[in-house]
């Protein structure tokens, strides 16, 4: 089947399935009015089959794609990915609506994936309720709130603070890190005197809910850092902008009641945290220590890469930590989010009830992850 084409109707012929792929791209305007109710279907149709294989082999004009009124079809044959109409795009960790609605509305403002995701964690850091993120987060053994986060954007910069105590956004201060400095982490006073030089106000982050719940724990003083396997809210983001750059944020205060000092995965790169722009993002909740020793977010990237979906992805990076010999994984979670760069997402824990809010075709869900430990 053949159209023609051209800037007003038509000089130059190209293949039904170039029209289809072009008109997804630069829109409806080359197509015949008479048949555009018709080509919507077919192109629907079309894409839904090409996002599945990801990649399609379709002869095109660089001068079309990129948008130029100076159009000339060229017969040139490229490898080149096929746009899912999925965008804009946002996935986090846990049950987190109001952040990923807020990272959704900047997304279809037209504005970026980077201020998305750093808008979406700020509300959870904003949130007193939450447990395991800013301020109301569980303090420290000595009764400290310290929080740990970072920020990678879509050219693969990346910045982190680490134990940071009296500041809410840690995630902008990961960002400052990364856009106002040459370093990539700053960790305690260090970056507290960072952040406030950059005119972040100190406050106190521990909360009475939270002081309460420390001097309970202090009776017993079990020795032994909390995981609690169905109740978190650490927030790990990830999203797709409208141009498909992804970029991503992680944010949390660690674990209730850890030693004073100790850093978990969340503002680790390729432990909480891993973003690579051309294969797609992961982040990861949970015990922080086994993460990191599986290096699950660049390892669930990496597994992308070589052609797994999120999913798989997702599954076989639980699947590091459950299956090394003699594991006892009965009393910790892990969970991991994903997206690729066409759109499909994934997530799968180790145990039951972790679950994550999605962003997508103008969604926002809350879903309940697959998982391993299925008794
Ligand atoms: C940590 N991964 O510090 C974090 C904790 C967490 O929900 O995700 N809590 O190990």
């Amino acid at each position: 089947m053949k159209f023609k084409l051209s800037k007003n109707g038509r000089d130059c012929e190209e293949s039904f399935l170039l029209s289809v792929a072009i008109s997804f791209r630069i829109g409806d305007c080359f197509l015949p009015d008479t048949n555009k109710i018709k080509n919507k279907m077919k192109r629907r149709n079309f894409i839904k089959k090409a996002s599945a294989t990801g990649l399609g082999l379709v002869a095109v004009s660089s001068t079309i794609l990129s948008g130029d009124s100076e159009l000339k079809v060229l017969d040139k044959k490229v490898d080149m990915p096929i746009l899912s109409p999925i965008r804009p795009l946002v996935i986090a960790t846990w049950n987190t609506p109001l952040a990923v609605e807020t990272a959704a509305k900047i997304l279809q403002n037209g504005g970026s994936a980077l201020d998305a995701v750093e808008q979406g964690c700020r509300v959870e850091e904003a949130n007193e309720k939450g447990q395991s993120v800013g301020k109301g987060g569980l303090p420290d053994r000595d009764g400290d709130v310290t929080l740990d986060a970072c920020i990678m954007n879509s050219k693969g910069d990346y910045g982190a603070v680490l134990g940071v105590k009296n500041i809410m956004h840690v995630v902008s201060v990961a960002r400052k890190v990364m856009e106002d400095t040459p370093h990539v982490m700053l960790v305690a006073e260090g970056a507290e005197q960072f952040a406030v030089s950059k005119g972040f106000e100190r406050e106190d982050l521990l909360t009475e809910a939270a002081k309460k719940a420390w001097e309970e724990w202090k009776v017993t003083s079990e020795y032994k850092p909390i995981i609690n396997i169905e109740n978190h809210d650490t927030i790990g983001m990830l999203a797709m902008d409208a141009k498909g750059a992804i970029s991503g944020a992680c944010t949390t205060s660690g674990l209730a009641y850890k030693m004073a000092g100790r850093i978990g995965d969340s503002p680790i790169i390729g432990g909480g945290l891993f973003i690579d722009n051309e294969i797609g993002g992961a982040s990861a909740t949970g015990l922080g220590e086994e993460v990191l020793k599986t290096v699950g977010s660049f390892l669930i990237v990496e597994l992308m890469r070589q052609g797994k979906s999120p999913q798989e992805a997702c599954e076989e990076a639980i699947g590091r930590i459950v299956n090394k010999p003699g594991k006892d994984f009965k009393n910790f979670q892990v969970g991991y989010i994903a997206l690729n760069k066409q759109g499909e997402t994934g997530a799968y824990s180790i145990h039951e009830w972790f679950s994550y809010n999605l962003f997508k075709e103008g969604e926002n869900t809350n879903i309940k992850s697959d998982y391993f430990s299925k008794a």
